[in-house]
């Protein structure tokens, strides 16, 4: 499959829906799909008319890992010199909100990559898991650290150590997952939920998605000052302006993003 087709592209309006395709082989991440994937979003970050990103995976996989192919021979050097931990870093700092369609297998890197999305929707059939112990190593792009954040550390603690996998409905009772779809609607259940964030001033959205990531990523005291900054900072904006405005005169606002 040639690099062009390894990630696909679908531009709806405001959104950019992304699908992981490389279904033989459960859309495992290869550098070269990681590469496609990150070239998309850099794309749809610095589109001034997309604003909200859905990912998802063809086929039964949303992805099942990093490519284990790729990397059974690879010494700790190669790791460190081929840029992987960059390019996985650039795809947790996409700036628009970011939507993981999880149609199925989100395992290891596919459990990470879904959690470096903004809000999560599981398909029924959607697992989610972090099996690299059954292969001799632990997750290398934030499974220890965020999914212990999502689900607390004694359910995390037992799925990084036993390397079981979780049902849809399981994620979504620990609160991995907001909402569990039917197959056949996840993506129009993506689709809804990204319009609606869509129709929203951008830089309000901007600041509030780095507001609540500073929750997750800092101490409540960093998290509140980028909190009052942001808050402070879309005073200059004209949505701002436009969006108080709107509601005073019993008009709908019309936003500009700037
Ligand atoms: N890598 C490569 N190929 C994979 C794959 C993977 N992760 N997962 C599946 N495939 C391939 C299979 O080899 C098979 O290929 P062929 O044999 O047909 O050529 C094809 O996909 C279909 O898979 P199965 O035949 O195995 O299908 P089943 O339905 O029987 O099983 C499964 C589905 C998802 C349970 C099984 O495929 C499976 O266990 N897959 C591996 C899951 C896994 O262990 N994932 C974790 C990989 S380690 C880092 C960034 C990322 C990472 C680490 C560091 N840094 C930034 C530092 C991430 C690490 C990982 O994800």
């Amino acid at each position: 499959m040639s690099d062009e087709t390894l990630v696909l592209s679908t531009i709806e309006g405001p959104v950019a829906i992304l699908t992981l395709n490389r279904p033989q082989a459960l859309n495992a991440l290869s550098p070269a799909l990681i590469d496609a994937l990150i070239r998309h979003l850099e794309h749809c970050d610095n589109d001034d008319t997309i604003r909200v990103i859905i990912i998802t995976g063809a086929g039964r996989a949303f992805a099942a890992g990093a490519d284990i192919k790729a990397m059974a021979d690879a010494t700790p050097i190669d790791m460190l010199t081929t840029d992987m931990i960059a390019r996985w870093a650039r795809i947790a700092a996409v700036r628009k909100p970011v939507i993981a369609a999880v149609n199925g297998f989100a395992l290891g890197g596919g459990c990470e990559l879904a959690m470096m999305c903004d809000i999560i929707l599981a398909s029924e059939t959607a697992q989610f898991g972090q099996p690299e112990i059954n292969i001799g190593i632990i997750p290398g792009a934030g499974g220890t650290q965020r999914l212990t954040r999502a689900i607390g550390p004694y359910r995390a603690m037992e799925m990084v150590l036993t390397g079981a996998t979780i049902s849809a409905q399981e994620a979504y009772a620990y609160g991995l997952v907001n909402r569990v779809c039917p197959p056949d609607s996840l993506l129009d259940e993506a689709r809804r939920l990204a319009q609606t964030i869509a129709a929203k001033p951008p830089l309000a959205v901007r600041l509030a998605k780095e507001a609540v990531r500073a929750a997750a990523e800092t101490t409540v005291r960093e998290g509140l000052a980028i909190e009052l900054r942001n808050f402070y900072l879309l005073f200059a904006s004209a949505d701002q302006k436009e969006g108080m405005r709107a509601f005073i005169e019993k008009r709908t606002a019309n936003f500009s993003g700037r």
